[in-house]
């Protein structure tokens, strides 16, 4: 057996602004729209790599050893980068998450991004960070964009899997993303699933991939103009959208609890009030809330005594995956 060094990556999790739904191609995971995303300083996903004589890979998350679809998506991400690099290496792959995991809060964002860049690593593979954004892609679409810090702009569309990587928006903005935890228990439509109702049965759908364009142009040109204020008005348009192809699938399922509502209104009436304070949700019910850096205190402030929130976090842009250590024998 070949001794391959143990290896550990970081990745944080990111939010998409301009949201990714829908896929072009199944097999390659190819994004049928481009997304746009705020990587987090905060929340984020650890996971070690253990090279092992064993006939199969295997996946420990949270302490817990997986089976079933968590530990087949690992595998069958290790087996295309053993595909790739003509090796047989096998692996204990132990991940965690210092945030919910599977509730809507972008831990298989992190996850595989930190799953490819060891995965990379330990079995030599040199890739430039577009490469690895494919890559990591291939576990997770929003995967492709936690390889990058800051802003990170994802490709999708009637693609080739070359065509379809992320890369970094060059401009920074001070904001931050308040993060308004809206239940403590793990969604029960995984993503991929919902999105692929929502293409199939949504008439809303169609709308949605028209519009994305516009939204991504528009969103790049709040970024460019540092104007929080454009940015979170297409931000809110976007999830409302998004979450409209779910209730409007068939049958009609939907993320978000009576909390997630109680939230958003209150970030109408923060509006309302005069702070800058827009509201987006992904697959869970969490109501994130982006807001200039200088207003966030307030914003937290605000919104500390609301029962229908069980914790308060708030992240700034955050930093692209990255190894944690040298290798070790
Ligand atoms: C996003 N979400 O852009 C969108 C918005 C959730 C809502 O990307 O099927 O785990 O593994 O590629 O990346 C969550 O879906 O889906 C997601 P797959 P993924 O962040």
């Amino acid at each position: 057996m070949t001794s391959t060094p143990a290896v550990r990556a970081f990745a944080h999790a990111n939010i998409a602004l301009i949201k990714y739904w829908g896929k072009f191609n199944l097999e390659h995971n190819i994004p049928l729209v481009s997304s746009l995303s705020l990587t987090l300083d905060s929340y984020g996903t650890t996971t070690k790599l253990l090279a092992c004589g064993d006939e199969h890979d295997s996946f420990i998350l949270n302490g817990e050893g997986q089976l079933g679809l968590p530990a087949i998506k690992v595998q069958r991400f290790l087996d295309f980068v053993r595909m790739k690099t003509d090796k047989k290496q096998k692996f204990i792959v132990e991940s965690s998450n210092n945030f919910p995991t599977k509730s809507g809060l972008a831990s298989s964002a992190s996850g595989f991004a930190a799953l490819a860049l060891a995965a990379c690593t330990s079995l030599d593979w040199e890739l430039s960070k577009k490469d690895l954004s494919r890559l990591a892609r291939r576990g997770s679409a929003s995967a492709a964009r936690s390889i990058f810090g800051n802003l990170a702009l994802l490709h999708g569309g009637v693609l080739s899997d070359e065509q379809a990587y992320a890369e970094e928006i060059s401009e920074k903005l001070a904001v931050r993303l308040i993060i308004a935890q809206c239940s403590t228990a793990e969604k029960d439509i995984a993503s991929t699933d919902g999105m692929n109702a929502s293409s199939r049965t949504s008439p809303f759908f169609p709308v949605f991939v028209d519009q994305q364009p516009k939204d991504i142009d528009d969103a790049l040109l709040a970024i460019a103009t540092n104007d929080v204020a454009m940015l979170g008005e297409i931000m809110e348009y976007s999830t409302l959208k998004m979450h409209s192809c779910c209730f409007s699938a068939f049958p009609g399922f939907w993320y978000w609890n009576e909390s997630t509502i109680s939230v958003m209104n209150a970030v109408k009436k923060l509006r309302k009030q005069g702070a800058t304070a827009y509201f987006t949700m992904d697959a869970g019910p969490h109501v994130k809330i982006l807001c200039p850096s200088d207003q966030c205190a307030d914003i937290m402030a605000e919104l500390k005594g609301n029962s229908a929130i069980t914790q308060l976090d708030q992240a700034g842009p955050g930093r692209g995956a990255y190894l944690l250590d040298e290798p070790q024998i």
